[in-house]
């Protein structure tokens, strides 16, 4: 393996890219219109365009990407995540090509991809599953056997995806009343976004934690898994802010599950990078929700805490390598990481997409401070993908100064030209909620809801008083201006302070 084509863009390839420069291996860039001049093709040693900037024209076109691999005379390819990464077809059409697919094998993918079919592999496995129907429900289902099914399971239930997966085409259901009303919506829902209308049901857990076991699996039959991830944070299905250890597992519980996380991957085979997701309840109970066949955003905590490199160590398993790690060490966290995934996104405007030019960067350094960023000053954040721009992720000893070492960050990661999530962090990291550790999976939108809109932007003292100096100079060389400014459009504090904080630039 000498040249390793990275089908993606943004701060994973840039990932992906990094680790092949310290394994002595080429890196091979793709790239849409939009991203030609984008960091990651800077980065690489070649790159190759693959169409226009909607994904469906570049990213997502398998004939392209592997045309472009064979062009680069590439041996590998890292789907990074997102795009291609669970494609069953991409996987399989890479290992067509001749080459190397660094990732699980297309059986593997198809087979987790499918909710019920995972079930019943985790079920084979003897790993605890929320009660729900074994069967997925399919256009035959008679109302009298869905009825059926779901008094069995129990209210509330969920009608959820076979195909899907992070809440799309999920539907809750609180009474019988709504069952098949429920059901119907689900199943167009899910036609729409997947291609298949199949659903299955689920007693709807209130309020569990999600919590996910990293696993690596090589091609000998060897697979390990990873002290755990909380992922609770989340604002509509979209995590936010993940962290390692979880302040909710005990070391008997960690054990626990992370054997349950090994037994589902062991029982399909599984090899290289993966993830299980649990749900945990109130009573320490966990239960497998689905598994994710790629490499995930939240990686870097568990190589915060671990001190591995997971893409390092999946191009080693792809290649053949055997994971000569020592299980005991992957289970035991050195310290404790926090994720902050950051978006251009304006948290005050109902986390409305905010692309645009990056005008001026200040990126946070120093102990325990690792960004993983797809962006320098100067770059324009597209309009046609994931807003994510970087990835910041703060280590320490422990929980509460790992959460000061991350506002210590926050505060001195300075974005401007786009709006980003950065002051939504600075205030999300001061709850006591947050710093309690007493959160779980509906815990963020609920917070969200009650604040009713308020804004999260909060200019510093010195910038308020550097404003109201400006201000007055302004004021004594334009009396005239000022008086306009008022009358015309008397304007919002909040916008006023916004202007203010502008003077900075
Ligand atoms: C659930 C659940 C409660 N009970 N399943 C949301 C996305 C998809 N991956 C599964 N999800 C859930 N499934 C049962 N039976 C609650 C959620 C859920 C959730 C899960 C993980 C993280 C955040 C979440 C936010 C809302 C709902």
């Amino acid at each position: 393996m000498k040249k390793i084509l990275i089908a993606n863009r943004g701060e994973i390839a840039v990932r992906v890219i990094r680790a092949c420069r310290e394994m002595g291996l080429s890196p091979i860039a793709v790239y849409s219109e939009c991203d030609r001049t984008a960091l990651h093709v800077r980065l690489a040693d070649e790159a190759y365009a693959i169409g226009p900037s909607e994904p469906r024209h570049s990213y997502l076109r398998v004939d392209r990407i592997v045309d472009a691999a064979r062009r680069a005379g590439a041996d590998a390819v890292h789907p990074g995540y997102g795009f291609l990464a669970e494609n069953e077809a991409f996987a399989r059409a890479v290992l067509d090509a001749g080459l190397t697919f660094i990732g699980p094998t297309p059986e593997a993918i198809a087979l987790m991809g499918n909710k019920t079919a995972a079930r019943a592999a985790a079920k084979k496995a003897g790993v605890p599953l929320v009660p729900g129907s074994d069967d997925p429900i399919d256009a035959n289902a008679s109302n009298d056997l869905i009825r059926s099914l779901a008094e069995q399971i129990g209210y509330p239930l969920l009608v959820k995806a076979v195909a899907g997966g992070g809440g799309k085409g999920m539907r809750t259901v609180q009474e019988p009343a709504d069952l098949l009303g429920a059901v119907t919506s689900a199943r167009s829902e899910a036609a729409a976004a997947f291609g298949n209308p199949t659903v299955y049901l689920e007693r709807h857990l209130v309020r569990p934690r999600h919590i996910e076991i990293q696993v690596l699996g090589d091609m000998h039959g060897t697979v390990l898994p990873f002290v755990e991830r909380e992922c609770s944070i989340q604002r509509r299905h979209q995590k936010v802010v993940e962290e390692t250890p979880s302040v909710a597992i005990t070391p008997r519980l960690r054990s626990a599950i992370a054997s349950a996380g090994a037994s589902v991957a062991t029982a399909v085979g599984y090899s290289n990078a993966g993830t299980i997701e649990f749900l945990l309840d109130e009573d320490g109970r966990f239960y497998f929700l689905e598994m994710n066949t790629r490499l995930q955003v939240e990686h870097p905590v568990t190589e915060a805490v671990t001190g591995l490199d997971l893409v390092r160590w999946q191009m080693r398993v792809a290649r053949g390598d055997r994971l000569d790690l020592n299980p005991e060490a992957l289970l035991t966290p050195s310290g404790h990481a926090i994720e902050c995934r950051i978006y251009a996104e304006d948290p005050d405007n109902n986390f409305l997409p905010s692309p645009g030019t990056i005008q001026h960067l200040r990126v946070p350094a120093g102990p325990g401070i690792r960004d993983d960023s797809g962006v320098e000053a100067g770059d324009e954040v597209p309009i046609y993908y994931d807003p994510m721009i970087s990835k910041l992720i703060a280590w320490s000893n422990d929980r509460p100064s790992a959460i000061d070492r991350m506002r210590r960050a926050l505060a001195e990661y300075t974005i401007s030209g786009i709006k980003t999530t950065l002051p939504f962090f600075s205030w999300l990291l001061e709850q006591r909620t947050f710093v309690d550790g007493a959160f779980h999976t509906t815990y963020l939108d609920e917070v969200l809801r009650s604040r009713n809109g308020q804004p999260f932007a909060t200019p510093a003292p010195d910038i308020e008083d550097i404003a109201a100096v400006a201000a007055a100079i302004y004021a004594a060389l334009s009396p005239s201006a000022i008086a306009r400014t008022f009358v015309e459009s008397p304007e919002s504090r909040w916008k006023a302070q916004g202007r203010a904080e502008g003077l900075r630039e």
